[in-house]
């Protein structure tokens, strides 16, 4: 007699496996190749921080959101994908918020991802743990807000959150998850057919053949032509072809502070070492990937010279970006790769290289500017002043040009930005279009993390406060990060005195011959202390050799800075009564 037994059904078939929203969320961005998020944990993500990294993410922790933010932008500009910061609701979604609306500003793709609160319990405003109705806070400041409420919907909500941020003109992205969403369970099979991988996320934007055609006609027309880069052009990572644009053209160029690098500041075609002198007078400009905002003055003013005396051509991915500050007589709207190697194509066998007398002019101008500089770079006395240290780190990064810089402050980003010649694209993380103090920490973090190179971070003993304790995250992940703060007790300086006459210090003074370096010692890192651009030098190289966490306290002359740096022109001053105690 035979014995049937019936088979017991497997496990899968009584339960079919299962997936939540907390993997969902982690298998779609890992599905778009974002595989690291920079964040603080609490409620409700503490558990996907560390499911994330359970499912091989980098997760890297800050002390503060507002430079996970920060790092999260950064990271998008360096890698033409969305930087990804995750915050808790409420208080961590504000303190994200800052670096979400400067990401926008300065056309950084980043998503911002919050937990939130429970909806139902937000909308009736009945008090709910963190309660903020966070999407409508976030959506004056950046490009596109989601909020995804169903498991089934994270896919879709994830590749919309990613071509928001990355395709046409960049910028912040703000998704916001309700702490329901993430314990939501789906079949796991239902839900991996509900992921996208996202197809051509930034799609090429041709331009029109005429508008190429009207462009290099009115550049073969100039006879004082000169081309400025913005970091949009640095963005846009078509180094070869602007490359071979400028160099065929034989036009003189001019490198706005986070695209210095995408041709060496020291390529003979630079007119960096005479700004002034190709801005007032050109004849045709065209920018590429750089706005005629209130770092060009406009495009008009003193500074470019007689009113009327230039031709605009602007490249630019934001067709509403033309004409507004300034006539555009020569629109290209597109993305810069395919825009310059149609302007390139357009150059032809015959393309005359501008005329003598102009880069000869520039020439002359560059030699007497350079020569001027030259003997204040070597200068080795203490207490130094802003030149001489910077002529030492000026080293450090010409033998290092594959190290990545990063730099704030007000006359130590200036000064830096002008001295510290950069050689190689996408090498200079700075304060951005807002002039926006605290980037530093985060932003070196993301450079060190990203690129896995050394990082410099040249920092004014004001800028490094607003962002000082990320210290830690650096010396937590043992990132090859060596921090130079200009020490100059002081925004802007350190020798302004209490107009009152009261025993408080004047609002621009801090505590005098801090010891920033000790900082870093707290948690392990190398501190040193120089206070000579020979003892600068020596300690920065070390520390990029080394790759060790470290902090150079380097000792300013407290009385070399000026008020606001390069800037002071946009300060309001008051002409009644006394003046205050700052001197220019
Ligand atoms: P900078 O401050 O260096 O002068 P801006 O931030 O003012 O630069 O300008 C950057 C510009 O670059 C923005 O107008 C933006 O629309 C544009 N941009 C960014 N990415 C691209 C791209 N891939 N193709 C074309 N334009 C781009
Ligand atoms: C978020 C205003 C511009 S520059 C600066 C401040 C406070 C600090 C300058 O001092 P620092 O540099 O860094 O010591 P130095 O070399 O001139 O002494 N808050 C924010 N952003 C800005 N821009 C400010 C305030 C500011
Ligand atoms: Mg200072």
């Amino acid at each position: 007699m035979t014995v049937v037994t019936k088979l017991e059904p497997s496990r899968a078939e009584v339960e079919p496996e299962l997936t939540d929203g907390f993997h969902l969320v982690i298998d779609a961005l890992k599905l778009n190749g974002l595989t690291t998020i920079y964040g603080v944990p609490g409620i409700p993500i503490t558990d996907f921080g560390r499911m994330a990294q359970t499912e091989g993410m980098r997760v890297i922790s800050f002390r503060h959101e507002q430079h996970a933010g920060y790092a999260a932008s950064a990271a998008g500009f360096l890698t033409k994908k969305p930087g990804i910061c995750l915050t808790v609701s409420a208080p961590g979604f504000l303190n994200g918020l800052t670096a979400l609306a400067n990401a926008t500003t300065n056309c950084f793709p980043m998503i911002l991802i919050s937990g939130s609160s429970e909806r139902e319990i937000v909308d009736l405003q009945q008090g709910d743990y963190e309660e903020m109705d966070q999407l409508a806070i976030a959506k004056p400041l950046c490009k596109a807000a989601f909020r995804i409420l169903h498991a089934e919907d994270i896919g879709i909500g994830i590749a919309r959150a990613i071509r928001a941020a990355v395709s046409g003109r960049p910028g912040g992205v703000y998704l916001d998850l309700p702490a329901k969403l993430f314990p939501q369970v789906m079949e796991m099979e239902a839900g991996r057919k509900s992921l996208v991988k996202v197809i051509d996320p930034a799609p090429a934007q041709i331009p029109a053949p005429s508008a190429i055609e009207r462009a290099l006609d009115v550049l073969k027309k100039a006879e004082r032509p000169l081309v400025i880069f913005g970091k949009g052009a640095a963005y846009a990572q078509a180094d070869e072809d602007i490359r071979s644009f400028v160099e065929k053209s034989g036009l003189p160029f001019l490198q706005m502070s986070m695209a210095k690098g995408l041709l060496p500041d020291t390529h003979p075609q630079s007119a960096g070492a005479a700004r002034s002198t190709v801005l007032k007078n050109a004849d045709v400009v065209m920018l590429v990937g750089a706005r005629l905002n209130w770092l060009l003055s406009h495009g008009k003013g003193k500074s470019w010279g007689e009113p009327g005396s230039k031709k605009f051509i602007q490249i630019d991915i934001e067709p509403k970006e033309m004409d507004s500050n300034i006539e555009i007589v020569a629109p290209v709207v597109g993305d810069i790769g395919s825009c310059m190697s149609a302007m390139l194509g357009g150059l032809g066998d015959n393309w005359k290289k501008p005329p003598d007398d102009w880069t000869n002019t520039i020439n002359a101008k560059k030699e007497e500017n350079i020569g001027k500089m030259a003997g204040r770079l070597k200068k080795n006395s203490t207490p130094m002043d802003f030149h001489g240290a910077l002529g030492a780190l000026r080293r450090v990064i010409k033998e290092r040009p594959d190290a990545m810089l990063v730099n704030e402050g007000a006359n130590t980003l200036d000064l830096a930005r002008g001295i510290i010649d950069m050689y190689q694209p996408r090498k200079r993380l700075d304060v951005g279009t807002w002039g926006v103090m605290g980037i530093g920490m985060g932003s070196a973090i993301a450079a060190a993390v990203e690129t896995g190179k050394p990082v410099l971070a040249v920092e004014g003993d004001s800028a490094f406060g607003f962002c000082g304790m990320e210290v830690e995250t650096i010396c937590r992940y043992n990132l090859p990060v060596c921090v130079v703060i200009f020490n100059n007790n002081g925004i802007y300086r350190g020798t302004d005195t209490n107009p009152s006459g009261s025993s408080d210090v004047a609002t621009t003074v801090f505590v005098q011959n801090a010891r920033y370096d000790r900082m870093m010692e707290a948690f392990g890192g190398t501190g040193v202390n120089v206070t000579t651009p020979d003892e600068l030098y020596s300690a920065v190289s070390e520390a990029m050799t080394s790759g060790k966490p470290t902090l150079v306290n380097a000792v300013i002359d407290p009385a070399a800075g000026t008020e606001s740096g390069r800037i002071g022109n946009l300060n309001p001053q008051s002409t009644v009564g006394k003046k205050a105690g700052g001197k220019k």
